[in-house]
């Protein structure tokens, strides 16, 4: 690949106050055209060519659980591909983070691409925040499609206003989770919110908490979609709450240990 080819992703992008009120109401917003479709389209060669080289899942579909079905998944991909690091530590993101939040700075947790193939399942409701042993509710994913959407191809679906109920389950991604969150969802009234097209580049941006959940994917093409997950600067972290947490603490912060500032190398200020 060459590097010097790829757009620098340091310009602004403007959210305004509205946008900003509007996502720490409804835990979700939407930022269209975060990419120009010169610079998405620059970036889908470089991210596609790095998430097919590190996938690991080959299984057909009907031998996999929900969770192999929903998505193929391969994690923090600017460890080691240089374009692609260019993509996940850029300036522009960092920056709306930030605005988002009402933060100062944030620190990187992980990237990850998520491919929910052609026929690929739904993705059962679930927090991100259950995976993460960090003692701040200001964390934001960043969820960008890299080709054109529509709702059937898996769009990302959410339960506004869900990010202020906090930790609702100790329950991983899975049918139990989408039956007792579904239920939660149902129980508490939360309204059902999602796009119903995305182009490539726009993005969607949700907190930790907030629940959400996708359709399969009806369509014969391939969602493409990459995230970046950001959490505020000054966070520690916490003692893990499952085991997922605990794996992350060693894989996603270095091994820190509870109590510690979230600082690892893995976790630079952007
Ligand atoms: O891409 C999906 O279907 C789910 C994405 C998701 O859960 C996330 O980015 O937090």
């Amino acid at each position: 690949m060459e590097t010097l080819q790829l757009p620098i992703l340091d310009a602004s992008y403007t959210v305004d106050a509205q946008q900003v009120a509007g996502f720490q109401k409804n835990g979700h917003t939407l930022t269209r055209n975060a990419l120009s479709k010169e610079e998405v389209a620059a970036y889908r060669e470089v991210i596609n060519h790095a998430a097919y080289k590190y996938n690991t899942e080959s299984r057909p579909m009907e031998e996999r659980d929900t969770y192999g079905k929903a998505f193929l998944q391969i994690m923090n991909l600017w460890e080691v591909d240089e374009d692609v690091k260019r993509f996940t530590l850029a300036k522009r993101f960092a920056k709306v983070a930030t605005e988002l939040l009402g933060v100062d700075q944030v620190r990187l947790y992980h990237d990850q691409a998520l491919y929910k193939e052609a026929g690929g399942g739904f993705t059962p409701w679930h927090q991100d925040q259950y995976y993460w042993p960090l003692d701040t509710r200001n964390t934001v994913t960043m969820w960008m499609p890299l080709i054109d959407i529509t709702e059937e191809m898996g769009m990302l679906t959410f339960a506004s206003g869900s990010h202020r109920s906090g930790f609702v389950e100790n329950i991983a991604i899975s049918d139990e989770s989408e039956k007792k969150l579904e239920q939660y969802v149902q129980d508490q009234g939360f309204a059902i919110s999602r796009p119903t097209f995305m182009q490539a580049g726009d993005a969607t941006w949700h907190y930790g908490w907030t629940l959400h959940s996708a359709p399969g994917n009806a369509s014969k093409a391939t969602r493409e979609v990459m995230t970046i997950i950001y959490f505020a600067d000054g966070a520690h972290v916490t003692r893990p709450q499952n085991e997922h947490q605990e794996n992350d603490r060693n894989r996603w912060l270095s091994g820190l240990e509870p109590g510690a500032l979230a600082d690892s190398a893995l976790n630079p200020l952007l």
